[in-house]
C-alpha cells in the first residue's frame, strides 16, 4: 500500500479503513485540528492558493499541484514504503528486525521524542500565522502557506503515531499539541525557537534556513530508529522538508542580492534610507537565527541522547554510511565546553567525553556544516556585485541559552564577556528594537501579479515551472 486514499475522510497510505478503532479516534481529532487552524493558522483571507499535495509516497512523481481553498487542503497520513527485511542499525539491537510496535520498556522515551516533534510543527504555523499581511509578492505568499499546510500536515504524522501506538496517553498528548501555544505565557511550545516571533519575511527566511534545518537534521535522525513507523514517517517528512529550506536559502539570497544591487548602484553600504535591509541588519538576523536554532541540538553532553542512541530510538545522521560499530560503547569525541582556566575562571575550549554522551554534539556539527553553505552562496552573491563585505556563522558559545555555554556570555567572535560587556555590545550583534521597527517598516504587502516589494529581488524560477507573475494566490 503507498497510493495515499484520497477518497477517505482522512487520506491515508496506512489501511486506516481497516482500523475502526483507530478511524474514529482519528476522525474525532480532525475537528479539532481545524479548528486550531482556523482559529491559530493564517490569519490573511484567501479564496484559494496554488498547492502541491502528496498523491504518492514514490520517486518524483509525489506531488500535484492546483488552486485550493486552503481550509479544503487534504491533510493526511502518508508514510514510505515498508521495507519487511529492515534491520535496526545501531545501539544494542543492532541487527534485530526492524521494531513494528513500541516495545514496553522504550515506551516513554519514544512518546517523549515523537511529541517534541510533533510540538514544534504547529507551533511554526503559529509563529507565522501573521506573515500573509505582509507578503512581498504573492509568489511568496504561496510559499509561506505551502510551508504551513505542510507543517500541519507533519503535526498530522506525529498524532496518527501517538493514536496508533500510544493508547490514551497518546491521544491526550495528541490533545495537548493543539493546546500549548507558541509564545503563551501559560502553555508555551515545548522548545525554545519555537515561542520566538516570526514578526517579518526577514526573519521568515532566517528561520526556514536555520531552524527549518535542524528539523532536517532531527528527522534525520529518526528517520533512523528501530521504531519502523516512525522511521517511515520521518522518511515522508522529509521530502516536503526540502521545499522549505529551499525557501529559506533563496529568501536570504534574493535579500541579500537587492541589498548588493543597491549598494553597487548608489555606491553605499548606508541603505537603509534606499528601502532595502543594510548588511549588518541581515547579519544581525542571521545571529539570533543560527543561535536559537543551535540550541534545538539541546546540551553538548547528554545521557538522553545516549539512551535513545543505545535503545535503538534515534540515531545518527547517516547513520549507515557511518564506518564504525555502530554501538558507540568504546569511542569517544572531543565536545564544546567550559573549562577551568586555572584561576578560577572559565575559559571557552573543548573536552573528550564517551561517543554516546557527545551525540548532540555529533548532530549539531552536522548540521553547522550545513549551514555554512548557505553563507557561502551569500558572500558568492556579494562577491560577484563586487563588495568586499562577508557574513559569517557566530562561534558555538555566542548567544546560547541551552548547554555548556547557556551559562556564559560570549561574542560572536568566541571571546568570552563579562555580564556588562555583554549588555554593552549586544545592539551590535543582536537585532535591536530599531532593526526590528526598521525591517517592519520595509513590510508592506505586493499582492499584483509578478510584482515585488523593493527590498528582494524576484526568485529565478517559479513554482512547479510557473512563471513569477503566475496568479499563485487568490485572495479573499
Ligand atoms: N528548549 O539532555 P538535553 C522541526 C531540555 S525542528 C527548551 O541536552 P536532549 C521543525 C531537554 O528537553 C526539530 N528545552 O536534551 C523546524 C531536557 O529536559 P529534561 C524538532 C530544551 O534530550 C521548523 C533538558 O533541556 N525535533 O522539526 O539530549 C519548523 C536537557 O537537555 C531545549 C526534535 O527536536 C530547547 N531548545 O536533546 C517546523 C527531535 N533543548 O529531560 C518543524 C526530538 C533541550 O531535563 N527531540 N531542552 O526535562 C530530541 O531529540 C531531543 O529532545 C532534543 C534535546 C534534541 C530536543
Amino acid at each position: 500500500m503507498t497510493r495515499p486514499d484520497y477518497a477517505e475522510k482522512i487520506p491515508n497510505n496506512v489501511g486506516l479503513r481497516e482500523d475502526r478503532r483507530l478511524q474514529r479516534a482519528l476522525e474525532s481529532w480532525q475537528p479539532n485540528f481545524l479548528s486550531w487552524w482556523e482559529t491559530m493558522g493564517p490569519t490573511l483571507p484567501t479564496q484559494d492558493v496554488y498547492l502541491r499535495t502528496a498523491i504518492d509516497v514514490r520517486g518524483e512523481g509525489w506531488a500535484q499541484f492546483g488552486h485550493v481553498p486552503m481550509i479544503d487542503y487534504r491533510w493526511g497520513i502518508f508514510l514510505a514504503d515498508k521495507n519487511p527485511d529492515r534491520r535496526v542499525a545501531f545501539g544494542q539491537h543492532k541487527g534485530d528486525p526492524a521494531w513494528q510496535k513500541v516495545p514496553g520498556e522504550y515506551r516513554a522515551e519514544l512518546q517523549r521524542l515523537i511529541v517534541i516533534q510533533g510540538d514544534t510543527e504547529p507551533a511554526s504555523v503559529e509563529q507565522q500565522r501573521n506573515l500573509g499581511a505582509t507578503a512581498p509578492s504573492l509568489y511568496d505568499l504561496r510559499n509561506l502557506f505551502q510551508v504551513n499546510v505542510e507543517e500541519g500536515r507533519h503535526l498530522w504524522a506525529m498524532v496518527y503515531l501517538l493514536h496508533a501506538y500510544f493508547g490514551r496517553e497518546g491521544r491526550e498528548e495528541a490533545e495537548e499539541l493543539l493546546h500549548r501555544n507558541s509564545g503563551s505565557a501559560d502553555s508555551p511550545r515545548i522548545l525554545g525557537a519555537f515561542n520566538e516571533e516570526t514578526p517579518d519575511w526577514l526573519s521568515f527566511y532566517m528561520f526556514t534556513y536555520f531552524t527549518d534545518r535542524d528539523g532536517k537534521y532531527q528527522l534525520g535522525t529518526l528517520k533512523e530508529s528501530a521504531f519502523d513507523p516512525l522511521s517511515r514517517t520521518c522518511e515522508f517528512m522529509l521530502k516536503e522538508e526540502a521545499h522549505h529550506m529551499m525557501v529559506g536559502t533563496t529568501g536570504v539570497d534574493r535579500v541579500v542580492e537587492r541589498t548588493a544591487q543597491v549598494m553597487v548602484e548608489n555606491d553605499t553600504d548606508d541603505v537603509a534610507a534606499l528601502g532595502v535591509i543594510p548588511l549588518p541588519v541581515i547579519q544581525k538576523y542571521l545571529n539570533f537565527h543560527y543561535s536559537v536554532s543551535l540550541d534545538l541540538f539541546g546540551g553538548e553532553t547528554s545521557t538522553n541522547v545516549a539512551n535513545y542512541y543505545t535503545a535503538g530510538l534515534k540515531g545518527r545522521w547517516l547513520e549507515e554510511r557511518r564506518k564504525d560499530d555502530h554501538k558507540l560503547t568504546d569511542d569517544a569525541i572531543m565536545v564544546d565546553a567550559l573549562v577551568d582556566a586555572g584561576d578560577g575562571q572559565k575559559s571557552i575550549s573543548q573536552v573528550e567525553v564517551m561517543a554516546l554522551t557527545g551525540l548532540n554534539t555529533d548532530l549539531r556539527r552536522e548540521y553547522i556544516a550545513d549551514c555554512a553553505g548557505g553563507v557561502k552562496r551569500w558572500n558568492r552573491i556579494l562577491e560577484d556585485a563586487g563588495l568586499p563585505q562577508r557574513l559569517y556563522l557566530p562561534h558555538v558559545a555566542f548567544n546560547r541559552k541551552v548547554g555548556a555555554f547557556a551559562v556564559i556570555e560570549a561574542s560572536p567572535a568566541g571571546q568570552q564577556l563579562t555580564a556588562q560587556e555583554w549588555e554593552h555590545a549586544k545592539g551590535q550583534w543582536l537585532p535591536t528594537d530599531t532593526d526590528k521597527t526598521f525591517v517592519r517598516s520595509l513590510m508592506h504587502p505586493v499582492y499584483e501579479r509578478g510584482k515585488i516589494a523593493a527590498w528582494v529581488t524576484p526568485p529565478r524560477n517559479g513554482i512547479n515551472g510557473q512563471p513569477f507573475d503566475y496568479d499563485y494566490v487568490h485572495l479573499a
